[in-house]
């Protein structure tokens, strides 16, 4: 197996890896990390897998600047006719413009640039030799205010072996353009900057290219501050008919271009762009890997604040079952009022632990999410009154078990079993002169019945708060994702550098 293979194997089950789940936790940061884990997955499928695989292809530059700044009057001035309609109207330019050679415009039909496919792509195929080693494609304007435009810009940059970035000399300090400069230069994209529109004055001229230059050096952008390095265009005369300048204007930029078709040059492109896609991936993975965590320790204490609701009204109503405070009894009730009391006071303190672990939540903003997906959390679960139906008559049947060795009869052990339960669920009156009235005053039978009791509602609270875990279970992330995807980072790092040697 070749370095080049073993570098796409390991990002094949990166890119896998990071296929496999989502963030389904919801809050304000799931957005951005499904945005951040598709853009990576993106970055692997539809760029760097291709490109590793076919490193001949025509290297792609992609032109980027502000909204008006000239990309679609450079694109069409290189290609001599009018690829890229520009216009005064902003944003112009809302889907990728592509510029090919015909002989490769079967791989901007299929697979390469995939992603943008599933936009419409303008694809404007000549014969110009410059484009048989480089294929240019206008990006949509990245500071357009339709999200939408921005995004397919920062889907184009994604794609790219190389960045034009041009600039208006009326408005190059423009935050905007910064700003998406930072990305590119964090995606480790070689950069040839473009000032265009400058006017005539040769003093002013200078006075601007030389700050232009000396922003771009502060920036990180430029070794040095040399205007030299900058490529400059004139204001002058757009030609209606191909919607560009005089070819002799873009002259130097065509001639630094052509550059590409040198073999070596282009395999020096396209090293350091698939390298700082690499790298630009791993970080992006260690950051994608913290979120993961972030997330299971938001689920951890989500789930320990349900835990610590329910098990506070357990402890309380412990106290109250040994103190009789659970039921108010009169003492005489029958089997049917009593587990019917019973059961209403189950469902009652269930629904008090519900009330208090949302509260709880909904100092989370995950948890409030969550509450709003699951706005019923905030009282208790539909099935709670059965159960606790069900629980209530199960502890009267062990109390009619209980009497089986001293009452005889089913029905009159049913009516000493109520007795019983008023009793130790705390009837203020002791109903006395009854056949069983020493068994009423067992103390022991009685504490036993009060432990019973704790289960039978333990019972019916852990099921109820069953639905906070179920619901933090069903979001989180499985454990080991986190190391799982940083170590195939790991792996892609190693193949990565055993690749470029
Ligand atoms: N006169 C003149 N107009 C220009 C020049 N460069 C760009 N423009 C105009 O500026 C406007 C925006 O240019 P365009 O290429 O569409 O900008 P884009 O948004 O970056 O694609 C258009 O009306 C162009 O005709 C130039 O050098 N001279
Ligand atoms: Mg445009």
């Amino acid at each position: 197996m070749t370095a080049a293979d073993a570098l796409r194997d390991s990002l094949e089950e990166l890119a896998g890896a990071l296929e496999g789940f989502e963030f389904r936790l919801p809050g304000p940061d799931q957005g951005p990390r499904e945005r951040a884990r598709a853009e990576l997955v993106r970055s692997i499928r539809e760029y760097l897998l291709p490109r590793l695989q076919d490193p001949e292809a025509p290297v792609v530059a992609v032109v980027v600047g502000p909204t008006g700044s000239g990309k679609s009057v450079l694109l069409n001035s290189l290609a001599g006719q009018n690829a890229s309609e520009p216009g005064a109207l902003r944003p112009t330019t809302r889907s990728p413009v592509v510029w090919a050679h015909r002989s490769n415009s079967g791989r901007y039909q299929s697979g390469f640039l995939a992603g943008l496919g599933s936009r419409d792509v303008k694809l404007v195929l000549g014969e110009d030799p410059l484009t048989k080693q480089l294929t240019v494609i206008d990006a949509p304007d990245f500071e357009s205010v339709y999200l939408d435009s921005r995004e397919v810009g920062e889907q184009v940059l994604a794609v790219a072996d190389l960045c034009i970035f041009i600039a208006s000399a009326l408005r190059y300090a423009d935050t905007a353009a910064w700003k998406f400069l930072d990305q590119v230069r964090q995606r480790g994209l070689p950069i040839l900057f473009v000032l265009n529109r400058l006017g005539t004055d040769p003093e002013a001229r200078k006075v601007i290219l030389n700050h232009f230059a000396a922003m771009l050096k502060t920036r990180d952008l430029l070794l040095e501050a040399d205007a030299s390095l900058i490529f400059d265009v004139s204001e002058q005369v757009v030609y209606p008919r191909r919607g560009g300048l005089h070819a002799d204007a873009v002259a130097g930029i065509r001639r630094e271009l052509s550059l590409i078709s040198d073999p070596t040059l282009r395999r020096e492109v396209v090293r350091q762009s698939t390298e700082g896609a690499l790298a630009e991936a791993i970080d992006k993975v260690g950051r994608i890997a913290d979120a993961v965590q972030e997330d299971r320790a938001v689920v951890e204490t989500l789930q320990t604040m349900a835990d610590q609701a329910y098990a506070a009204e357990l402890t309380e109503c412990n106290q109250l079952i040994q103190d009789g405070g659970l039921v108010v009894m009169a003492g005489g009730e029958d089997r049917q009022v009593v587990v019917r009391e019973l059961a209403a006071a189950f469902s009652r303190r269930a629904g008090i632990a519900s009330r208090d672990a949302a509260t709880l939540w909904d100092g989370l903003a995950e948890g409030q999410a969550l509450l709003q997906l699951a706005p019923t959390l905030w009282r208790h679960g539909p099935d709670t009154p059965e159960l606790a139906t069900r629980e209530a008559e199960a502890w009267m049947e062990s109390l009619e078990a209980n009497l089986i060795g001293s009452v005889r009869g089913g029905r009159k052990r049913r009516v000493a079993a109520a007795q019983l339960a008023a009793q130790v669920l705390g009837a203020s009156e002791v109903s006395s002169g009854t056949r069983w009235h020493a068994l009423l005053g067992d103390e022991g039978l009685k504490s036993a019945a009060r432990q019973r009791l704790e289960g039978h509602l333990a019972n019916v609270l852990a099921s109820d708060a069953d639905r906070f875990l179920a619901l933090t279970s069903r979001v989180n992330q499985p454990t080991g994702l986190a190391e799982t995807v940083r170590g195939l980072a790991v792996d892609v790092s190693a193949r990565a550098g055993e690749f470029y040697e």
